[in-house]
């Protein structure tokens, strides 16, 4: 169930932390970096870590927690595949004294008091710049042209997918010449972005003109469909993505896609170094944001540095 070692407490010295983490699933390129970001970063920091993954399922994270709580681990961590369902259980982490650090994904819950802190992406400011790319792009097509956007959406009422649909809608929602015709749960997947993509293909044809898609492992079998359907991508198709893996930004620079909007999954260092802050007593902000770009067709794109994952 849990991998690490289990301990008493009084077996390792004091300034050994055991950090229990929870990881819900190894779906895209971009969950695999972000566990290797946390793995790597307790080896350095000298930390104890106990992870599980979870494989796509709640019920399973709950599992984890409740294990991590039983074990005694000195913090908990982990990534919430979707915002509601968590008050109980980050309920008994609070009654057993052991913080949580939610990383990447967010909770949904009543009582803020029952979460130290978020470290992640504000995701509602992804869908802010990807509906930005699109106004800029929209000018420079010129005053004749309207847009007609279909959507790739991740992991139904997980924050991500919220916080990018919202954001993105949002900013396009005073251009009448952008609209949405649909939007589909393609889940993080590369399978269901090539599934979901001919889908839309077969559904609207030729009167698709954007597809803006929720992480990249999608946007890779979008093109698939994309080049199947016998479109060019990037040319035919607008094209916008999220995470801002090295693949993607390859794609960019080769005019493949248009837009990529950067969500880093390179958290570990931050995490491990606020899981010492919580035992030393610190008090940690609630939330701690990653600094993030927007990479796109109007930019000097031989500036951007090796991506990391
Ligand atoms: C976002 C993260 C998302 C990525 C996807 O922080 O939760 O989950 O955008 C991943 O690639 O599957």
């Amino acid at each position: 169930m849990l991998t690490g070692c289990a301990r008493e407490k009084k077996e390792l010295p004091k300034e050994e932390l055991l950090v229990g983490f929870s990881q819900l699933g190894s779906e895209s390129g971009w969950r695999l970096s972000n566990t290797d970001s946390i793995t790597a970063a307790a080896e350095k920091a000298g930390v104890h870590l106990m992870m599980n993954n979870a494989n796509q399922s709640q019920e399973k994270q709950i599992k984890a927690l409740r294990s991590f709580i039983a074990y005694q681990v000195d913090v908990i961590a982990f990534s919430p595949i979707v915002e509601d369902g968590w008050d109980s259980v980050l309920r008994e982490a609070k009654e057993s004294g052991i913080p949580v650090i939610v990383e990447d994904r967010m909770v949904n819950v009543k009582d803020e008091s029952l979460y130290a802190t978020h470290i992640g992406s504000d995701f509602y400011d992804e869908g802010v710049r990807a509906g930005k790319y699109l106004l800029k792009k929209l000018e420079h097509l010129g005053p004749d042209v309207s847009l007609r956007v279909v959507e790739l959406a991740g992991t139904t009422d997980s924050s991500p997918t919220l916080g990018r649909a919202a954001g993105f809608r949002d900013t396009i929602a005073g251009e009448e010449r952008i609209t949405i015709l649909d939007s589909i749960d393609g889940d993080f997947l590369i399978s269901r972005g090539t599934e979901c993509m001919a889908t839309l293909l077969d559904r609207y044809q030729n009167e698709i003109d954007v597809v803006y898609i929720h992480n990249d492992a999608m946007m890779y079998g979008a093109l698939q469909s994309i080049e199947n359907h016998g479109l060019v991508p990037g040319k035919d198709v607008i094209i916008i993505s999220v995470d801002g893996e090295q693949r993607a930004i390859d794609l960019l620079k080769e005019g493949r896609i248009n837009c990529v909007v950067e969500c880093t999954p390179l958290l570990g260092d931050i995490i491990m170094a606020a899981a010492a802050d919580l035992i030393a007593g610190k008090q940690l902000p609630k939330e701690i944001y990653s600094r993030e770009e927007v990479y796109t067709e109007f930019d000097d794109l031989s500036k951007i540095a090796a991506r990391g994952y």
